[in-house]
């Protein structure tokens, strides 16, 4: 497949097959831990695939066959978070956490090996999960002084239910493919060697949908847990649709007339 670069990053791979965007993280060495430059370059590229309109899906994945992510670089952490060049320490993974729910397009993860403490929140945190059957699951957080107790915790268990998603918490161990699927956390799992033509396809499939009725599911499941901000995110998209309208239009033109607007011909519906 011909995938062609959008941009070039350090740590990323950010490409582009078609209207599907791939975000993938290129730092096998350590099983694609994150920095914080990291995850300034992951917003950085999703902040592109929310503005650029060719866009309608993304792809999250990582470099080679062994991890999608092993969370953040224990390398690079110190005291109060990881710390960037500057030296100043930072959790700047949460703002990509933010991006990937508030994106009004779908992110796919594409889990290629582990996906481990801080890769496993990714993941989760992603709108659906494609493994492959090599792939592990789980966290690590209270095992190497961590946890995220956002979207890592409560949307977890929103997948896994509230027993499992304690298990996967308080025993940090691993999971198959398989079992990741069993619990609700995956959608699909397929041979290595299939992995990206099963993602690319389920892409099409997503992309011949409305992308109109796509992005208000997205935002409507998200709100059932986000609290004011996703009644926000989900409001915002209403007030999008209604500037779609030539109601909307007619406040506008009569203000910019100086004459009294006039809705009454605009249907008032059951
Ligand atoms: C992923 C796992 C289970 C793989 O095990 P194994 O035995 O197959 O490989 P190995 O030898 O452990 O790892 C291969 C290389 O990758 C590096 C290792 O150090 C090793 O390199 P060398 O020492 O041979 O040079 N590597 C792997 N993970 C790394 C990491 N996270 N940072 C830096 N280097 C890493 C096994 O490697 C593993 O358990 N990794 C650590 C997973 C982990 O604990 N991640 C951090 C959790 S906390 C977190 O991510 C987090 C959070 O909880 C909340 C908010 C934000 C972040």
């Amino acid at each position: 497949r011909n995938w062609t670069q959008i941009k070039k990053y350090d740590d990323i791979l950010f490409e582009q097959y078609g209207k599907i965007a791939k975000i993938t993280i290129n730092r096998p060495e350590v099983y694609n831990a994150f920095r914080p430059k990291t995850n300034f370059e992951m917003l950085d590229a999703m902040s592109i695939c929310r503005e650029r309109p060719d866009i309608g899906v993304i792809i999250l994945t990582g470099a080679g066959n062994k991890a999608f992510c092993s969370g953040g670089d224990q390398k690079v952490k110190g005291v109060g978070g990881y710390i960037d060049d500057n030296g100043v320490p930072r959790l700047n993974v949460l703002d990509l956490h933010k991006a990937i729910r508030s994106i009004p397009k779908p992110v796919i993860a594409m889990v290629n090996g582990y996906a481990i403490g801080g890769g496993h929140v990714l993941h989760v945190v992603c709108d659906l999960t494609i493994a492959s059957e090599n792939a592990r699951f789980g966290q690590t957080g209270p095992k190497v002084g961590s946890f995220d107790a956002g979207f890592g915790s409560s949307y977890l268990a929103r997948c896994v239910g509230q027993k499992k998603a304690r298990e996967i918490w308080f025993l940090c161990r691993q999971y198959t493919a398989q079992e990741a699927m069993d619990m609700g956390m995956v959608n699909k799992v397929v041979p290595f060697e299939q992995l990206e033509d099963e993602t690319v396809d389920w892409c099409e499939t997503i992309l011949s949908r409305s992308p109109m009725a796509i992005r208000m599911i997205k935002r409507a499941l998200n709100a059932e847990l986000d609290g004011q901000r996703g009644m926000m995110e989900f409001a915002g998209d209403a007030t999008l649709m209604y500037y779609l309208m030539a109601e909307a239009q007619e406040g506008k033109n009569a203000f910019l007339e100086k004459r009294d607007p006039d809705f009454d011909k605009f249907p008032k519906f059951p």
